[in-house]
């Protein structure tokens, strides 16, 4: 029977057509997409933080609404994706505490901090950007319920990366020292903004047994190169430049060359070591531990509805 099993499966797979929770699967892919779509909610929430470092001190009200907008976009995103990967049979509250117990991980980016109000329009701009990249073929992905919640999710990110580059270009069109803090800014995030892509590919362990499950559509560096390629006619237009000597057009290739990004930096800031790792764990956890009482709290008011009920 399991060979019929698996072979329905693979059949599936094959057509190009949609794995459903309901559906039998190898336990390999199962833990695959937990981990993949738990590690996507955790950067989802602790991705609030840097820019939510900035809602108190928006340089508008106009500005401060936008920012609470999105931020409060990534929370749903976050609780989207924890309610996908329930789908698959882990607990939420399990999640949670893996993260916060820092046994699973989140985002390389959001350990870097964000010490400008240009930050905000930088993040939108780069990081939103190359989310958008990575996060537009897993539309595709085969597991059912990840793919059709990366639809709103995509299109909730379109709109966050264009605030950004609207953010940005107002500040090109102010003063010198507003376009020098953007450049600034931008020479901060770029690298980073690459790594968030995953090790290069013959250091990438997962993708080629993701990529033949269908969970994800292509691999660390043709996403990277993708991102490359939109974000420099981009930052021509802000009139911004990248902080790669190497970064090239190559016409025999039909794609920009660049450097390589720094990834001894990525294996520590993954690793833990990180300017803002320990930070960004420990507003979490008070956040979890502040929110006790509301979790025994709706637990206790759903035992009396339940008794009131029978
Ligand atoms: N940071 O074998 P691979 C957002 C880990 S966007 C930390 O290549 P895989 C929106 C990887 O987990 C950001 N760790 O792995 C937003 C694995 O470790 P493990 C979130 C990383 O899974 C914007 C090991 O390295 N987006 O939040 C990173 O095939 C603004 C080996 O790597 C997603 O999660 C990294 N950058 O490919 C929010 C998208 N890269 O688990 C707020 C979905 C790799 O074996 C504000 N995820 N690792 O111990 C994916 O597409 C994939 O998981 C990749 C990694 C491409 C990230």
């Amino acid at each position: 029977q399991h060979v019929e099993l698996q072979q329905s499966f693979d059949a599936t797979i094959a057509d190009e057509a949609r794995i459903e929770p309901r559906d039998w699967m190898p336990e390999g892919y199962r833990k695959t997409l937990i981990r993949q779509i738990a590690q996507h909610a955790h950067s989802e929430i602790i991705g609030m933080q840097p820019e939510g470092n900035w809602l108190t001190r928006a340089p508008s009200l106009r500005r401060k609404a936008i920012l609470m907008a999105k931020v409060q976009d990534e929370a749903g995103h976050g609780l989207y994706l924890y309610s996908a990967a329930e789908t698959l049979g882990a607990d939420r509250a399990d999640l949670t505490d893996k993260l916060i117990s820092g046994r699973q991980k989140y985002s390389s980016i959001f350990n870097y901090p964000t010490l400008t109000y240009a930050d905000v329009g930088t993040i939108g701009w780069l990081v939103d950007g190359a989310a958008i990249c990575n996060q537009v073929p897993l539309c595709r992905s085969s597991f059912g319920p990840y793919a059709r919640a990366m639809i709103r999710v995509c299109k909730e990110e379109s709109f966050h990366q264009r605030q950004g580059y609207e953010l940005l270009t107002t500040m090109m069109g102010g003063t010198d020292e507003q376009r020098a803090m953007v450049q600034e800014s931008v020479d901060r995030f770029w690298w980073p903004a690459l790594m968030m892509f995953g090790p290069p590919d013959d250091r990438s362990p997962n993708s080629e047994q993701s990529m033949a499950w269908g969970i994800k559509r292509h691999s660390n560096d043709e996403l990277r190169q993708k991102f490359v390629d939109m974000s420099v006619p981009q930052a021509e237009a802000l009139g911004v430049s990248f902080p790669d000597p190497d970064l090239a057009w190559n016409a025999e290739r039909g794609h920009y060359d660049f450097g390589e990004p720094d990834w001894s930096e990525f294996t520590e800031v993954v690793r833990g070591n990180g300017a803002m790792n320990v930070e960004r764990i420990a507003v979490r956890r008070a956040a979890h531990e502040d929110g006790a009482w509301v979790r025994d709290a709706a637990t206790a008011f759903a035992a009396r509805e339940q008794e009131n009920h029978r």
